[in-house]
């Protein structure tokens, strides 16, 4: 799953790919480098991100998936909004990428469950605002996975069946440094609960932890395509990166291991 944030503040990319031609045309080179999926965002969700007006995340994401699901390809719409959900929908994205898992609008699992869309449930306690203040656990791993399995059930509820389901660990949403390589070794106990598992390391802070504050991009692209493999090889569907092809280099490797 390639990120394309049409954002002016995402952490890594903001402001690079706002104008929507630019936004396309990046995503046409993240699709001829492999990406399987697109994952289009209008809104940051980085630690201490205000909240985006859901009409300006709609002018910011609909042309764009527009635009790319006409030429085929596999769109999925990343927002908080059931508003922008619908929309993105009825411009043909099959997957919502919720990273609240359903909690910021009341609405989103109904208007999913009115389509034959599917849904990704990121695990989340609250706003990226004050997100660490909620980065407290006894036991990271079993209480995201419990906490993801109240969602899925949440869904159901709402009429959108499992099949239809990914959860997502949520790597860095309320969570600090070790806690999120305990998420990740968790990825099996995810895994064992019956949902197709999204993971998302793509240049996020703990990996810089690991490599030093001055690891510029690339250090940070490979230590992501290192984190994707690994979470290919603990069960996980799908890894959600900004470069593709060094991810696409680790996971074929890692493949030709298995194999
Ligand atoms: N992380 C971000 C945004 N969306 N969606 C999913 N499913 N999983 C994630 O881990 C995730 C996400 C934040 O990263 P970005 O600003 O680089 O897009």
């Amino acid at each position: 799953m390639a990120i394309v944030n049409v954002t002016p503040d995402s952490f890594s990319d903001g402001g690079r790919y706002l104008d929507p031609d630019v936004a396309i045309a990046h995503a046409r080179s993240l699709r001829a480098q492999g990406a399987d999926l697109l994952d289009i965002g209008g809104e940051s969700t980085r630690p201490g991100a205000e909240r985006v007006a859901a009409r300006i995340e709609q002018e910011r994401v609909l042309p764009v998936v527009e635009a790319l699901a006409s030429e085929g390809a596999i769109i999925s719409v990343d927002t908080m909004n059931a508003s922008t959900a619908r929309a993105a929908i009825a411009a043909g994205a099959r997957l919502v990428n919720d990273v609240s898992g359903g909690l910021s609008d009341p609405e989103m699992l109904a208007a999913v469950a009115e389509t034959d869309a599917e849904i990704a449930l990121g695990h989340w306690r609250g706003p990226s605002t004050d997100m660490y203040a909620r980065a407290d656990y006894a036991d990271v791993g079993l209480e995201v996975a419990d906490e993801l399995a109240e969602r899925v059930a949440a869904a159901r509820a709402a009429g959108i069946a499992p099949e239809r389901v990914i959860v997502d660990p949520g790597v860095g949403f309320g969570k600090r440094g070790i806690q999120n390589w305990q998420v990740l070794n968790a990825i099996p106990t995810l895994v064992e609960r019956g949902s197709r598992v999204l993971v998302g390391t793509s240049r996020k802070r703990f990996l810089a932890e690991v490599l030093g504050d001055d690891a510029d991009l690339a250090r940070r692209d490979l230590a992501t395509a290192v984190t994707s493999a690994l979470a290919a090889r603990s069960g996980a569907w799908a890894v959600r990166v900004h470069d593709v092809p060094t991810t696409r280099d680790a996971l074929a490797v890692a493949r030709a291991w298995e194999a």
